[in-house]
């Protein structure tokens, strides 16, 4: 995986866009491999006190001692398959950040979404990068600033690697809307890397 080039699609600062960080082959044979073998859950979330499942299905993927709060709350954390373990190190080396969590999402068709946010969970940290790999149909990327109207659409295609560092998550919101027409799945690796849980012991 090499590292990212500078932008052909005018992203603000904190997001860069590869678009072929693995080859077409590549791309494809892991989307499949990844559909049939994660152990994909479907999450629910709270919004107003009535409890909905989530529109995707998720797989988070961390080291044991990771703390997260959102695996805590609502999702299994899985041990990392060989080939994801291979592809965070080679991303942690391109990239000198120490990855240790994973958060995959599947989107069964253009039903599936996520509504606008920030990766800025304090276990993150200040400035947080994250690695963020498509395989699979094509989607669109919404990105908006919190405080102006500045906004911007990306194409996400298969085998591509966005990279949101500096204050990407601060500054800004993404999310990935519904796009109703489209019948074909789409995986999301998102490789983050987060604090570590305290070592608890008694002398
Ligand atoms: O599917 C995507 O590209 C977006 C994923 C995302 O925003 C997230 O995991 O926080």
């Amino acid at each position: 995986m090499q590292r990212p080039n500078a932008n052909p699609q005018l992203l603000p600062n904190g997001f860069s866009y590869q678009s072929r960080a693995l080859s077409a082959q590549k791309s494809l044979d892991l989307f499949y491999y990844l559909q049939q073998n994660l152990n994909w859950q479907q999450p629910t979330i709270k919004v107003y006190g009535k409890s909905h499942v989530i529109p995707r299905l998720q797989c988070f993927i961390a080291d044991r001692n990771v703390n997260y709060g959102y695996s805590g709350s609502k999702l299994r954390v899985e041990p990392w398959p060989n080939v994801l373990d291979a592809m965070r190190i080679r991303l942690s080396k391109t990239l000198a950040i120490p990855f240790n969590a994973l958060l995959v999402n599947l989107y069964r068709d253009g039903k599936d979404c996520m509504g606008w946010h920030s990766d800025d969970e304090e276990e993150l940290g200040a400035q947080p990068t994250i690695a963020s790999v498509s395989l699979g149909a094509e989607r669109i990327l919404k990105i908006k600033h919190k405080h102006n109207n500045e906004q911007h659409s990306i194409v996400l295609q298969s085998g591509s690697c966005l990279i949101m560092n500096g204050f990407s998550q601060r500054d800004y919101q993404h999310s990935l809307p519904k796009q109703q027409r489209l019948k074909h799945p789409r995986i999301n690796l998102t490789f983050r890397s987060c604090a570590k849980k305290e070592i608890e012991f008694c002398l």
